[in-house]
């Protein structure tokens, strides 16, 4: 064989070597996460820097998520649920409890922020604290007058401005939508007595003649272009939104918020261990939280990133509520059985 031919034959041998290497070994991690919720940059890096893909759902609640996972074929590596969501895929055996010493990065999380993340996952074994958040109520200023708004609190759902113009959502989740009608009301969104679901289901009776659709995604477009003028929302959902549009505006209701805290979970069954534990490494990395956050405008849990933050970022007091207004929020609690009447007034109001 000529020297040249041999060469080339070589080069072919040592490429057709390298494809099937590489196909071999690039990996895919399935994440299941809300929509709007991670810098898209970060997961092209993850799969350049661990030469796997990663396929990446979106979800926009809980409960979608749940039925989702619980009747998929196709499972997932890693999911970002709520936390009272941590405890209801936990009770059904699906979480993976989680070796910490292969999460570097797991230092640098706010310790009050796992102490609260004990009363969903009492061990912090099985859920790693991602981002946290209120839940508010976004308008247009173009078609709501600001004496509507003014010292605002939840009733504004039910303000007689409102009347017969079919302009108003809430979101697609029963714990948020009778949580916030617990909290005008003057209960905790955990509160299950007779007394305090009795108030809050009356209250949403009225609320709901506004209502026009609970939704959990659309409201962000169609707040933009006029079909909704209020709506419940996140509150850094709210900020992404505000950030491309000023006529848009976000309302911390006056009587206090419902508050969560979203978590990343491996499932038992997970196909890519290894590179689960990557991926949940990586997110924890402070530049790489850091720069997360300032791109889904929610807090994270991870004080290492926080301490980098801008001081635009830590000042939003749509983002950092002043202690005075967290004093008035609950966090949305894993409730047991107790959920089912909270489920029951939500699917009533749906269907009147
Ligand atoms: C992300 C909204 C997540 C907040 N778009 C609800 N836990």
């Amino acid at each position: 064989m000529k020297r040249n031919t041999m060469i080339f034959a070589l080069i072919l041998l040592i490429t057709l070597i390298g494809l099937m290497g590489c196909g071999k070994d690039r990996q895919t991690l399935y994440i299941f996460n809300w929509s709007d919720y991670i810098d898209p940059t970060l997961i092209s890096e993850f799969e350049e820097a661990n030469n796997c893909k990663v396929k990446y759902s979106t979800f926009d609640s809980n409960e979608n998520m749940l039925t989702k996972v619980k009747s998929s074929i196709q499972s997932f590596d890693i999911l970002f649920p709520s936390g009272d969501h941590v405890s209801i895929l936990n009770e059904l055996g699906l979480l993976e409890e989680l070796d910490i010493t292969k999460i570097t990065n797991f230092k640098n999380l706010n310790t009050k922020l796992l102490a609260k993340a004990r009363s969903f996952d009492p061990e912090n074994k099985l859920s790693i604290p991602y981002a946290w958040g209120l839940t508010g109520l976004m308008y247009n200023k173009q078609f709501v007058p600001s004496e509507i708004v003014a010292s605002a609190g939840w009733n504004i759902l039910g303000d007689s401005f409102f009347d017969g113009k079919n302009k108003i959502t809430m979101l697609d989740d029963a714990r948020e939508v009778i949580g916030a009608a617990l909290i005008y009301s003057g209960y905790s969104v955990n509160d299950t007595s007779p007394e305090a679901l009795e108030a809050a289901h009356e209250v949403l009776k009225i609320w709901d003649r506004n209502i026009t659709q609970f939704d959990s995604d659309s409201y962000k477009n169609e707040l933009q272009d006029g079909t909704t003028w209020l709506a419940q929302a996140y509150n850094g959902d709210a900020l992404q939104q505000m950030a491309e549009n000023p006529d848009l505006a976000f309302i911390l209701p006056k009587e206090g918020a419902a508050m969560w805290m979203d978590n990343m979970v491996m499932l038992k069954n997970a196909q890519n261990k290894e590179l689960a534990y990557k991926f949940i490494d990586f997110m924890l990395d402070p530049e790489i939280s850091k720069r997360n956050s300032e791109y889904i405008m929610y807090p994270t849990p991870n004080i290492a990133a926080m301490q980098m933050m801008d001081a635009d970022f830590i000042n939003n007091k749509i983002i950092n509520p002043d202690d005075e207004y967290l004093d008035k929020c609950y966090m949305i609690d894993f409730l047991d059985e107790a959920v089912r009447s909270i489920d029951q007034i939500y699917e009533d109001i749906k269907m009147n």
